[in-house]
């Protein structure tokens, strides 16, 4: 609703970010996205163990992410609670494949929260809706291990209904144990891909009706995106900037285009393809002059830093909205 959406379409400029297993991987898969690597070279669990086993973000710091975001002039930030591999950043009661569970053995979630918070951000969890190790989650034709005809076999009786209770669990858990929650960042909606085995996939596995439901009650003042299949609070173009302000049936509607630095969500250590502070200048200047809100990524190491190529873009970023920005 509009008023719910007020301090979002005021605040305009937000800071996604995208931290999980993969950032220890740190190379590209699907379409030059490096957290579709397990997905993209069918890595088998046992081999994705080695980055799990391997994850020690020593340097993770973030308040210092928070500053960053602050000073370019950043009001909200949205962070990869759990992403389409299954690993989670908090400590949910709900599994084992989590970040406390690592060298890091702590909620890595709930000190990014308190640093944002600090800040005075607003704060959002991006949410998978898929998972490539949940052992409910059915091999469908995105699945690591899609091609092994043993495994499907043995694995046949799956059971979504199963992996919707945790998805809904694990929500819970998300949007009761850190405050107020300002932004639900659901990914991804199946609706959009051609091909025969996604069709009709989505709102009947995650539930979604139910899920909606449950958002709204624990969280009344949160905004929802689109991506499973039930209206939300606002549509997320990805990677593209929308020709005019998106509306729908003759109505506009409030969105948030999402766009990286390189081309990659998750970080991607041999991608130099990073767009310039003037480009992405022009890219938020465009994107609010047709009503929409911008959310640029940043892929943290697995180490827990921002890439200096990142930083240096964000502080020239910070010296443009200063000058430009409002109070
Ligand atoms: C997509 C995901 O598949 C990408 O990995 C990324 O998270 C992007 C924001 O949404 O649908």
């Amino acid at each position: 609703s509009a008023q719910r959406s007020a301090w979002f379409v005021q605040d305009r400029f937000g800071l996604f970010i995208h931290w999980g297993l993969y950032s220890a991987i740190a190379r590209y898969g699907r379409g030059g996205l490096a957290e579709w690597s397990k997905s993209t070279d069918k890595i088998s669990e046992e081999k994705y163990q080695d980055y799990f086993d391997a994850f020690d973000p020593d340097l993770y710091d973030p308040r210092a992410w928070a500053r960053t975001a602050k000073q370019a002039g950043m009001r909200y930030a949205v962070i990869t609670t759990k992403h389409h591999d299954g690993f989670c950043l908090w400590d949910s009661a709900l599994t084992d494949y989590k970040a406390s569970n690592t060298q890091a053995g702590r909620d890595l979630l709930r000190e990014w929260v308190d640093a944002f918070r600090a800040e005075g951000l607003k704060i959002g969890f991006y949410h998978s809706l898929i998972d490539w190790h949940h052992s409910e989650f059915t091999i469908d034709g995105f699945h690591p291990r899609r091609e092994d005809l043993e495994f499907r076999e043995r694995e046949k009786g799956r059971d979504m209904h199963k992996y919707a209770e945790y998805l809904h669990g694990q929500v819970r858990e998300l949007l009761t144990g850190y405050g107020q929650i300002d932004i639900m960042w659901l990914d991804f909606s199946y609706t959009f891909m051609d091909w025969d085995w996604a069709k009709g996939k989505g709102k009947d596995d995650w539930q979604s009706e139910k899920l909606v439901a449950m958002i709204r009650e624990l969280q009344p003042d949160i905004l929802l995106n689109n991506r499973l299949e039930v209206e939300g609070d606002f549509q997320t173009p990805e990677q593209y900037q929308p020709r005019t302000w998106i509306s729908e049936q003759g109505k506009r509607v409030t969105w948030e285009v999402c766009q990286t630095l390189n081309g990659s969500w998750g970080y991607d250590r041999d991608n130099q393809n990073w767009k310039s502070p003037d480009l992405l200048v022009r890219m938020l200047i465009d994107t609010v002059s047709k009503g929409g809100n911008l959310i640029l990524n940043v892929g943290p190491t697995a180490r827990g830093e921002f890439d200096p190529q990142a930083v240096a873009t964000l502080q020239a970023l910070g010296e443009w909205t200063h000058v430009h920005g409002r109070a």
